[in-house]
């Protein structure tokens, strides 16, 4: 699908193996590593990942850091924290905006063409996969509505054909608001 130049789409599968010139990981504050597909990258991107991460003093609910992807074909990773779900009424769906607005930002600051989204807090962090959808979709389509030339690809990566199914609906209904 299209917005504007960029071309949006719905992967299904790893995110680590991705070719995109940033892949984003949904970490946690410490940035030191975690479950999920925080510890997929890791693993895949290597030891040297880690020893940047610990230069980096962490990172806020909402807000997003670079570094480079080291073994991954991706040539760098955007780390963002996800908010906890916690019934909805915590400022979880800002937070989670935020997350998908804080990469989008840091991947303008450098550059960067092509970008791999995780369905960021839908699992450790329990947000629903149809309330979350709904957010990612919609805040990226708002960002490149108001910035059409920055990005020629984004891709929403799902780790199985539910979550795919979900965020494929999503992406057509935030297309047509
Ligand atoms: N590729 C793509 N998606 C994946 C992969 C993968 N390799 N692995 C999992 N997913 P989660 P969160 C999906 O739990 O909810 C970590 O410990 C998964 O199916 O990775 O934001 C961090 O350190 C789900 O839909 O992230 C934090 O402590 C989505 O990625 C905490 O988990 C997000 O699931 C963050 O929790």
């Amino acid at each position: 699908m299209q917005s504007g130049a960029t071309c949006l789409e719905v992967v299904n599968g790893d995110i680590t193996g991705l070719d995109y010139d940033a892949i984003v990981n949904a970490a946690n504050s410490s940035l030191l590593g975690g479950g999920g597909v925080d510890g997929a990258i890791h693993r895949a991107a290597g030891p040297d990942l880690v020893h940047e991460c610990r230069l980096l003093g962490g990172c806020k609910t909402g807000q997003a850091k670079i570094t480079k992807g080291y073994r991954l074909k991706a040539r760098y990773i955007i780390h963002t924290v996800g908010p906890v779900w916690r019934g909805g009424d915590f400022g979880e769906p800002e937070l989670l905006a935020s997350c998908y607005r804080s990469s989008l930002n840091v991947a303008r600051g450098h550059q960067l063409e092509s970008m791999a989204f995780p369905a960021i807090s839908t699992g450790i962090y329990g947000f629903p996969m149809p309330a979350a959808a709904a957010v990612a979709t919609r805040t990226v389509i708002e960002f490149l509505v108001a910035q059409p030339e920055i990005f020629r690809k984004i891709a929403f990566v799902c780790f199985d054909v539910g979550a795919s199914a979900i965020f494929q609906q999503a992406l057509s209904e935030a297309l047509r608001m």
